[in-house]
């Protein structure tokens, strides 16, 4: 069966989020890595934004080159808690469109939509979507290429920086992939590079002209893979962790809000969603944290750990609100919160095994029922009073 894959990679990520925290960076080139100290400074170039890519700036690059190309760039140390913040949040929008997802790093990965795009009627949408969520939520840009193998929606991703989206349909792939430099294609290195030059092959669509004897007899079983790849053949699927190791859900307000009501019933809604998930998972989780977005962009956590794992929306609910409460001061504005539950520490399937009863306890069978009519009627038709 054809699969429609997503590449989705965050432009200039560590840069676009001290944009995002300092408007005042937006449109400058920021440099993120070591300190240059005025040119004389060791270590490298994390990233840089895109203002300081058109001085040659780039990552991995010695700090005191990026100085000599671009010394009025405003120099940033890496501030790894930060983006690992974004980063969570960006997956947990990812994870709200599909489970099938691919992490490659902390702001990359592969997204099998194959099961999920109907929803939005076509992959274009669906991803439309996603950066719209990214945007609307994070704040900052990411770039989306789609295409049915991995190498080819990657290609598109990269091609279509910054804050770009590029679609390649199935019969689209030999069009698109023949005009590229055949260093696109995975797997070609200096070595390989050095042999085509050699023999005056640049493009990617002239290598898929050589027959695939040829190319074995040139690199031996790697040939039979540049043959399959210059033909956008990649049977790589994307490979899902299956570990989850958080569920959460998040709301975030049409406009800032201090209303405690108002975010009160919220916290009550995500807890629903949140311990509906982790029953429809069969996972019960040992820490509760609620996210807290103010006015501006300013994020907080505040968590919990319960003595004994659950799935219960009471827990949650009562445990969320409480956190909520400690922090509340007075005139504090909401953006968003969130609702999290992790630290899962064994599968609720193997403790029914050996908790049979327990498991068949008129709680669980009360959420199981409400289970279902949620997943009948929808996440609104049933509400616990509390
Ligand atoms: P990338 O996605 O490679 O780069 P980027 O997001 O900064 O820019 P682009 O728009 O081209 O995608 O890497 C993601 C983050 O990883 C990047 O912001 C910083 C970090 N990183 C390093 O620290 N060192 C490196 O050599 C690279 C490549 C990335
Ligand atoms: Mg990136």
């Amino acid at each position: 069966m054809p699969h429609t894959i997503a590449h989705i990679d965050m432009d200039a990520f560590f840069a676009a989020v001290e944009q995002r925290d300092d408007p005042s960076l937006k449109g400058k080139p920021v440099v993120i890595g070591s300190d240059p100290k005025g040119g004389k400074g060791r270590g490298v170039v994390s990233t840089c934004s895109y203002e300081a890519r058109k001085f040659g700036v780039h990552s991995a690059q010695p700090i005191s080159t990026a100085y000599r190309l671009c010394p009025h760039a405003v120099y940033l140390p890496v501030d790894g808690a930060k983006y690992k913040q974004a980063s969570d949040e960006i997956f947990s929008i990812l994870y709200d469109f599909t489970p099938d997802i691919e992490p490659i790093s902390i702001d990359e990965a592969f997204l099998d939509i194959t099961g999920s795009y109907h929803f939005y009627k076509t992959p274009y949408a669906t991803c439309q979507k996603i950066k719209e969520e990214i945007q609307k939520k994070v704040n900052l840009t990411a770039s989306i290429g789609i295409a049915p193998v991995k190498m080819v929606a990657k290609i598109a991703s990269d091609l279509c920086k910054p804050d770009g989206l590029l679609e390649v349909k199935p019969g689209e792939i030999l069009e698109f992939l023949a005009p590229l430099p055949i260093r696109r294609l995975w797997g070609v290195g200096p070595k390989t590079q050095q042999v085509f030059d050699a023999m005056g092959i640049r493009k990617i669509g002239e290598l898929a002209q050589i027959p695939l004897a040829k190319l074995v007899k040139l690199f031996g079983e790697s040939g039979k893979h540049l043959y399959d790849l210059s033909h956008g053949i990649d049977e790589r699927q994307v490979s899902v962790d299956e570990d989850v190791r958080s569920v959460s859900h998040e709301h975030t307000f049409d406009t800032d809000t201090g209303q405690v009501d108002e975010i009160h019933d919220v916290l009550l809604h995500l807890s629903e969603k949140v311990s509906r998930r982790l029953r429809k998972y069969e996972l019960k989780g040992k820490t509760l944290s609620i996210k807290i977005r103010l006015k501006g962009f300013k994020t907080y956590t505040r968590a919990f750990t319960f003595p004994e794992k659950t799935n219960y929306v009471d827990d949650i609910y009562k445990k969320a609100k409480e956190l909520f409460d400690e922090f509340y001061k007075k005139d504090m504005k909401f953006r968003l919160v969130g609702v999290r539950v992790s630290n899962f520490e064994d599968l609720y399937v193997h403790d029914s095994l050996f908790e049979e009863e327990k498991s068949n306890n008129r709680v669980e069978k009360l959420h199981k029922a409400m289970d279902v009519i949620k997943d009948k009627f929808g996440e609104e038709s049933i509400h616990r009073g509390m």
